[in-house]
């Protein structure tokens, strides 16, 4: 934990944390209920709030900050890129995007790249090559291509996204929905397979559900999953803009099953936390379904978000990030398996990320991360006792203990 390189606090106008909240509220949609703290800097996996005070973030922006606040690397090349060029559109070439793809691509073990900005972006690239590939490859009958999913999962937030969503909170109110998606149980590769139809061209899924409460399937889930697509002319897609680049202590999570789809989804952690970076990545037969005017965006990738991406791909091909994921995250798993019967119910890990189920006889998720807060920690709950834990991987191993003394105190507070 280092203090040093932290310039004061400038508040501008604005000096308590009670003013900022006011106006925020006074000006903004009410789509998200932050908690009560107002970050003005931040740097490797420590935040500083407008009133000087320090916090460790372990939510990470839900895994988008995987190499921490400010990496150096990432900065650089953010830096020098933006004085150079950071937009041309896709009208024209720029010298960052070719090496940006081909690097991801080989990181990825795949041939080609359809860059985007956002993570929901690209779960739709992924859905329209699909669609595509289903009636131009497999043969599909027009306007009946099917995309099976899972229950509980968490995709993005366009209409399309949201039709298959089986949140009523984040679904309600949206419709008409799209539709040619079936939902199935997560985790379940009978119901799976019962539900292909020659009319399926795709199986979309998070390999570890993050917003469910970092849900690990069954061992033999992805290779069933894996073995059905192929076996049935089915893509499997996996989204692995939450799961992927580091965070469960390889690059990807099917990767720890063993199992290599046929389509990744990346985001969050592509953008190094700086610009918002995802892409498609896949091989040439199922990518080369696009064709000009079929797809695209003005800002997917810009030079900007491609120097960025580029030097994120960069830290991944040494593994020693992956590495770490996986070694802190053992620190992590033990530490808080410890707590299980000591006010928590059950843990779930992958790597450095953690699902923590408290007993809600106790407090909501809520309210132990209102807790953490005040003891100095941010992080995220989910589905009323779930709290995750999915600090920068860059954390410090002492920073990470400290981190589940905090929450240890909070339980030992209440029990
Ligand atoms: C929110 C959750 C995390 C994702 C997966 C696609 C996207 C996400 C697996 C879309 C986005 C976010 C978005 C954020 C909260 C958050 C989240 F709780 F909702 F599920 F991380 F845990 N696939 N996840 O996790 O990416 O378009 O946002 O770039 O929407 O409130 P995006």
């Amino acid at each position: 934990m280092t203090t040093t390189d932290l310039r004061p606090v400038d508040p501008g106008n604005l000096s308590s944390t009670t003013e900022h909240i006011e106006l925020a509220e006074s000006v903004m949609a009410h789509n998200y209920h932050p908690l009560p703290v107002v970050i003005a800097e931040a740097h490797g996996a420590w935040v500083t709030d407008v009133e000087g005070r320090r916090y460790l973030d372990a939510l990470a922006g839900y895994s988008a900050l995987n190499f921490g606040h400010g990496h150096p690397d990432l900065v650089a090349a953010a830096a020098d890129q933006l004085v150079r060029a950071t937009l041309t559109s896709r009208a024209f070439h720029n010298d960052r995007l070719g090496p940006f793809c081909r690097d991801l691509a080989a990181l990825a073990g795949m041939d080609l790249v359809l860059p985007m900005n956002t993570g929901a972006e690209a779960v739709e690239t992924a859905i329209k090559v699909a669609r595509k590939w289903g009636y131009e490859v497999k043969g599909v009958p027009d306007d009946q291509a099917n995309i099976i999913v899972a229950a509980d999962n968490f995709h993005g937030r366009t209409t399309t996204i949201v039709s298959f969503s089986t949140d009523e909170v984040a679904r309600a109110g949206f419709g008409p929905f799209t539709p040619g998606f079936t939902v199935v149980p997560y985790g379940d590769a009978a119901a799976l397979r019962a539900a292909v139809t020659p009319h399926t061209v795709a199986v979309l899924i998070e390999p570890v559900q993050g917003e469910a409460g970092v849900i690990v399937p069954p061992a033999d889930y992805l290779p069933a999953v894996r073995e059905l697509c192929t076996e049935q002319n089915v893509l499997f897609i996996a989204d692995e803009i939450q799961s992927g680049l580091g965070r469960t202590g390889t690059t990807f999570a099917c990767e720890l099953e063993g199992v290599v789809p046929d389509m990744y989804i990346l985001g969050k952690a592509l953008g190094g936390g700086i610009v918002p970076v995802s892409a498609v990545v896949s091989s040439r037969e199922i990518l080369g379904v696009i064709q000009p005017g079929n797809h695209g965006s003005t800002f997917g990738g810009n030079p900007l978000a491609a120097a960025v991406g580029h030097a994120v791909v960069r830290l991944l091909a040494t593994g020693e990030y992956q590495e770490r994921a996986k070694v802190l995250g053992e620190q992590l798993r033990l530490r808080l398996e410890a707590l299980v019967g000591h006010g928590v119910i059950a843990v779930r890990t992958r790597g450095l990320w953690a699902g923590v189920d408290i007993d809600p006889a106790l407090m909501t998720g809520r309210e132990m991360c209102e807790r953490l807060a005040v003891r100095g920690v941010l992080a995220k709950d989910t589905h009323g006792s779930t709290v995750r834990l999915a600090p920068p991987i860059v954390i410090e191993a002492a920073d990470l203990d400290w981190m589940v003394d905090q929450f240890a105190a909070v339980l030992a507070d209440v029990t």
